[in-house]
């Protein structure tokens, strides 16, 4: 129309995505995930597995694939069976059922989870009251609780603090899920020292490396992203904790996808920076699965965020190194 002049559109910022690192596979699900194909190549199928190995959708149904197979119970397991417990560890009650129903087994506990198994053990010698961080209902402090369940109260986040008491508040100490998140940890922590000022905390950190390079990378790209796209599982702790990171760093938006076919298009309206990181058990190619989906819709640009490097490894289950069938057999003809 004479007279007016159009304003140029002004360019929409490039797009781009900062991809985590570390991110995906710990040292733990590295080991664990191994150990149940090495049963399964030794031994031959089935193997089984109780409780899912890691808590990853793609995993889990990989390995059924191979011939693992998953169940809830040892008492699922058929007499003379091999049965591995999975990464997160079991209460001494499982060992005991298994060696009951006559099963050999193989001990796929993260050794970092092992480790708060045995400061409950020996806390709870010392007869001190142990206040378990950690969610419940999940694997892992069900069984980190069993080691003691007398001496330990499980304190599920900040605001579970007002309910915790113990018998002798100068004989009290600390310890967490290996999972949690860091900055929420130390908040109860604060909470329950208010509470109980001769508190004793763990003599290392129960919450692992992995867990806290996870959230300090995803912390790193939180303020700078419009959105940031986890892959994990739903009931996967570590993986549900670095959205809620994301988010706490400044994301604008966040969200747990098991496989890049769950991105909803919707998601990327008006974003031009997509932060990209995934739990610990997630294998690295779902994760190259979610950087395709993002490269078609115009997001070919990826920059690393680097916040450590990690070397740590742990051997296999010693487990392996035994003939577990002849085990077995032995055990279910001894009757
Ligand atoms: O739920 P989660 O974060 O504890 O477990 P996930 O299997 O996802 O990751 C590995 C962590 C383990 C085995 C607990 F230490
Ligand atoms: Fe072990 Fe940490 Fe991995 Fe859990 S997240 S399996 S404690 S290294």
């Amino acid at each position: 129309m004479e007279g007016m002049t159009a304003t140029p559109a002004s360019p929409s910022p490039a797009k781009r995505v900062l991809l985590a690192a570390p991110r995906g596979y710990c040292a733990g699900v590295d080991r664990a995930v191994i150990a149940v194909e090495k049963a399964l190549e030794q031994y031959g199928a089935p193997i089984y597995v109780r409780h899912e190995i890691v808590h990853n959708k793609y995993v889990v149904q990989t390995l059924e694939r191979k011939g693992a197979i998953f169940v809830e119970e040892t008492a699922e397991v058929p007499e003379g069976s091999i049965v591995m417990f999975s990464a997160h560890g079991v209460a001494p009650t499982v060992h005991a059922e298994a060696a009951e129903r006559k099963l050999a087994t193989i001990d796929a506990t993260c050794p970092l989870v092992t480790k708060v198994h045995k400061e409950a053990v020996r806390f709870a010698k010392e007869d001190y009251d142990i206040l378990l961080i950690g969610h419940e209902g999940h694997e892992e402090v069900i069984g980190t609780s069993g080691e003691a369940p007398e001496h330990i109260t499980l304190v599920d986040g900040p605001d579970d603090v007002e309910n915790v008491s113990v018998r002798d508040d100068s004989k009290v100490v600390w310890l967490s899920q290996t999972t949690l998140s860091v900055d929420e940890t130390m908040e109860t922590v604060d909470r329950l020292k208010e509470k109980f000022p001769q508190l004793v905390s763990p003599p290392s950190d129960d919450i692992c490396y992995a867990t806290q390079n996870r959230q300090i990378a995803v912390k790193q790209m939180g303020a700078d992203a419009d959105l940031v796209i986890v892959v994990g599982s739903k009931n996967s702790s570590n993986s549900v904790r670095l959205v809620e990171v994301a988010l706490g760093a400044g994301a604008r938006d966040a969200h747990l996808v098991d496989f890049a076919e769950e991105i909803d298009e919707s998601w990327l309206e008006g974003v031009a920076t997509v932060g990209v990181t995934s739990g610990a058990s997630v294998p690295d190619v779902l994760v190259e699965g979610v950087l395709e989906w993002l490269s078609q819709r115009g997001f070919q640009d990826v920059e690393l965020v680097k916040a450590a490097e990690e070397s740590i490894t742990f051997s296999l289950p010693k487990e392996l190194r035994r003939d577990l069938r002849a085990e077995a057999a032995a055990l279910a003809d001894r009757g």
